[in-house]
């Protein structure tokens, strides 16, 4: 039998920070049950008033370049120095046995058990639409909860790193030094939406290419355009194995936060953010709307098989489909 507890039951749980109830309130929003996501709706609502307080932060980088690590050093000086931290995975290429962040949780060994960490693996088996449209509620359920930092991670692949941007405050992308121009090449799009760099593992043999990786990366971010918000991202170097630079990029987090408050685009990126959520929430429902139409099915195959044999345009084909009124019984 399936307990169920009502939206103010779940909502007073979460807002004393209760654990469990945060968690499974979670469960609520990434199950596709009808039922689940109406009353997921409802806890929602009420925590509102109480969320959007934290500091977002999303970390990028490619496979092996050192993020669960660094987010566990990270992580446990942030909670070291009193603040309250959940960890978000974006990955849209996790299974439910194999997710990046729950494999990951033995290299968060120490932050796991932090009672002031709260660690939740990406959800399983979805789009990369599905799984940041459950993120970003996840993100208000964990601020209710009393979460002042949020760390969002996502692995280099895809758009994820573009969809992650979009949720949060200050994007930190992390980088290997050596890892070659044709990288560097692969990563430009996403070196634009960077609020600073890390080049990690900068520790023993490899802390010498590590400086010079950052002089390089530091001169190619002088040739983007300005960010227009009076911010310019740095270069920085850290370990998350001696732990040295990790100090400084907390420092720089903060910095950027005060001046992103003070000049009133911290407030206009979120603004940007909840409206494009909006915006991609109405588009997925829309589709669904369309798709999910009587008959479309075997529309949709036959006007298909008539595009791919030529009987039929594209265009002609689409507007078949849409101005195709079924008959009111
Ligand atoms: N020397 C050194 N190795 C590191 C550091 N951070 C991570 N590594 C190693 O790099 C590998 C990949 O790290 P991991 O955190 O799993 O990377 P992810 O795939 O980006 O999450 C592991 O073998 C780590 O031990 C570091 O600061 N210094
Ligand atoms: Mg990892």
């Amino acid at each position: 039998m399936r307990d169920r507890l009502s939206a103010d039951q779940y909502a007073n749980g979460i807002l004393m920070g209760d654990r469990l109830l945060l968690s499974r309130a979670i469960t609520l929003v990434e199950s596709r049950r009808p039922d689940d996501q109406e009353l997921a709706q409802q806890v929602l609502d009420r925590v509102l008033p109480k969320t959007g307080h934290s500091i977002r932060i999303g970390i990028t980088g490619v496979p092996g370049v050192g993020k669960s690590t660094f987010i566990e050093t990270f992580g446990k000086q942030l909670t070291s120095l009193g603040h309250h931290l959940a960890v978000l995975a974006v990955d849209p290429t996790s299974q439910r046995s194999g997710g990046s962040l729950l494999g990951d949780k033995t290299r968060m060994e120490t932050l796991s058990m932090d009672r002031n960490a709260y660690i939740r693996p990406s959800p399983a088996g979805d789009s990369l639409g599905g799984v940041a449209h459950r993120t970003r509620e996840t993100i208000l359920l964990c601020e209710a909860a009393g979460f002042d930092i949020i760390l969002v991670e996502t692995v280099g692949v895809g758009q994820s790193e573009t969809v992650v941007h979009g949720m949060v405050d200050f994007f930190l992308l992390l980088m290997l030094a050596g890892a070659g121009d044709e990288l560097q090449g692969m990563k430009r799009g996403i070196m634009e939406l960077a609020d600073a760099l890390a080049i990690t593992k900068a520790d023993g043999e490899n802390q010498a290419a590590a400086n010079r990786a950052r002089v390089e990366y530091q001169n190619a971010l002088h040739l983007f355009p300005p960010t227009g918000t009076g911010w310019f991202p740095p270069v920085l170097t850290c370990s998350a194995l001696t732990g040295e630079g990790i100090e400084l990029i907390w420092q720089t987090i903060e910095d950027q936060q005060r001046l992103m408050v003070q000049n009133g685009h911290h407030s206009q990126r979120r603004q940007e953010q909840q409206l494009t959520w909006f915006k991609s929430l109405l588009r997925h429902h829309l589709e669904k709307q369309f798709y999910n139409q009587p008959g479309m099915d075997e529309r949709l195959k036959f006007l298909e098989n008539q595009v791919r044999i030529g009987q039929l345009l594209p265009v002609p084909a689409v507007q078949a489909l849409l101005h195709h009124h079924p008959k009111e019984h």
